[in-house]
């Protein structure tokens, strides 16, 4: 019963709950409801009740598959008037999920890691080029800026042999800004009066309409470029949405869902791995510390060779330690939902119908108690492999969870280590403003306004 959920106290006629969270950073509102009420706790908007849970052992049985799975609701939800059925948007008994999900994975496995792996030392070697130069002229570099010019690069040119001259260019590229509008649209319009509900949706999606309109452009253009060049490589993202067939049935994917997908991987592909990038260096600028270690096992791993090989950047397990901390305290795909298979009871004592749902607020989760006294201090260590092993499974959920769980995860991770390992290698960072944590929600979080003076380190090995 939703009556044995807590709730704010104050609610407010019809509006209900709304004003308890700040309406741009609602996740950044519900962890501090859910610091001051508890592992679940419940909105209720418009007559409408979401019910939040960030318990450990809740989510440990919201994580059982045969109990639950993904729900595309709310913002989510939302998304779909641009991406459709592309994998991030779709429902898992649409056909066309299992279908994209089993023709593009071939593009996951560590070999297809291994061949990407000198396209990111490429895209990576852009970023320390313009780098070099800020840090010779003394200017300060915006980082979430850069490491959007980077990931876009990355996911661009691996996944489609596409370039959008990210770093050719002053301001983003209008992709980018497109992208980040319609997210925010999406945010905004997550929950919405009931009577206004469907005019509230229209006049969204004219205004989100120029955005997806432009973004669709792209993609045709994507596609253009491959068919014009006359190359019919089956080994990249594109290859495999072009030519692929599933498995078993020998389906293939049809042309609006192509569209869907292209759309999908260009902006998951960057966005969450560019925010987590940005929060790792702002906890390397404000931990000398922890850079030191980060730099002294970069130093040993690496030696002197230029550029490091594949196998070079999964031996840094200090690094992947600093990343999956900071990850840990701003997992930059900050939510998702379960919906109940079946009629069921969550936690013996809250039934859910069958379709009920629950979101999990991730940042919350990955700062329970169960992560010990201090929950909010940055400490990699706890990501040393006995620590990892004395705690609970399902407690740390960045890249979500089941069948639904994250496809570009190695793809992330390795880009991510790689890029930091560079980073760290190369240059002092400076935190020249005395930099204050400021998150921006866009559905995904991004440390705003951060920037950071470099120089070129004294005797790089
Ligand atoms: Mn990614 C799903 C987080 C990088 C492509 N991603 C998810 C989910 C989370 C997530 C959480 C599950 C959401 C849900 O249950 O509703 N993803 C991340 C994070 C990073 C990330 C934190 C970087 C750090 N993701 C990437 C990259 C790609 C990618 C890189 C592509 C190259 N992610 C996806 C796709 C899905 C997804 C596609 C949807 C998978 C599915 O539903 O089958």
């Amino acid at each position: 019963e939703i009556a044995r959920i807590p709730h704010p106290r104050h609610r407010v006629p019809l509006l209900g709950d709304l004003l308890s969270t700040p309406p741009s950073r609602p996740i950044q509102g519900s962890m501090r409801l859910a610091r001051e009420l508890g592992p679940i706790f419940h909105l209720r908007v418009f007559g409408q009740d979401i019910v939040f849970v960030s318990g450990p052992e809740l989510v440990a049985e919201l994580s059982d598959e045969s109990r639950f799975g993904k729900r595309v609701v709310m913002a989510v939800r939302n998304l779909r008037a641009m991406v459709g059925d592309g994998l991030f948007t779709a429902h898992s008994d649409e056909p066309n999920w299992r279908r994209a999900h089993d023709i593009l994975a071939p593009a996951f496995t560590r070999e297809a890691m291994v061949r990407y792996h000198p396209t990111m030392l490429a895209m990576a070697g852009r970023l320390t080029d313009v780098w070099d130069r800020r840090a010779a002229e003394g200017t300060p570099v915006d980082v979430p800026r850069d490491m959007t010019r980077l990931t876009l690069e990355t996911i661009a040119h691996t996944g489609f042999g596409y370039d959008f001259g990210s770093f050719e260019r002053e301001e983003p590229h209008p992709f980018v800004v497109a992208m980040i509008g319609a997210l925010r649209n999406a945010q905004a319009r997550r929950i919405a009066p009931p009577f206004f509900r469907r005019a509230l949706a229209r006049a969204g999606d004219r205004r989100n309409a120029v955005h997806v309109g432009f973004m669709t452009s792209v993609v045709d253009q994507v596609v253009a470029e491959r068919t014009a060049s006359g190359d019919t490589r089956t080994d990249d993202l594109l290859g495999l949405m072009l030519t692929a067939e599933q498995p078993g049935t020998g389906e293939r994917l049809d042309p609006a869902n192509i569209r869907n997908q292209i759309l999908t991987f260009l902006a998951a592909g960057h966005e969450t791995t560019s925010g987590a990038l940005s929060f790792a260096l702002y906890y390397l600028a404000k931990h000398p510390e922890v850079l030191a270690r980060a730099r002294a096992e970069v130093d040993e791993v690496w030696g002197t060779a230029a550029v490091p090989a594949y196998e070079q950047v999964s031996k840094l397990r200090y690094l992947r330690r600093v990343l999956d901390e900071s990850l840990r305290l701003w997992p930059t795909a900050p939510a998702f939902t379960r919906g109940a298979r079946m009629d069921t009871v969550l936690g013996g004592r809250h039934p859910m119908r069958e379709g009920a749902w629950a979101l999990v607020i991730i940042p919350a989760l990955h700062r329970d108690p169960v992560w010990g006294p201090d929950p909010d201090e940055f400490d990699p260590d706890r990501f040393l492999p006995e620590r990892v092993r004395a705690r609970p499974a399902h407690v740390f959920k960045p890249f979500g969870t089941g069948e639904r769980a994250c496809i570009g995860r190695q793809f992330a991770l390795h880009e991510a280590t790689l890029v930091l390992g560079l980073l760290v290698r190369r240059y002092d960072l400076h935190d020249h403003a005395n930099y204050r944590l400021r998150v921006s929600e866009r559905l995904t979080l991004i440390p705003e306004g951060f920037t950071l003076t470099l120089t070129r380190r004294k005797n790089p090995s």
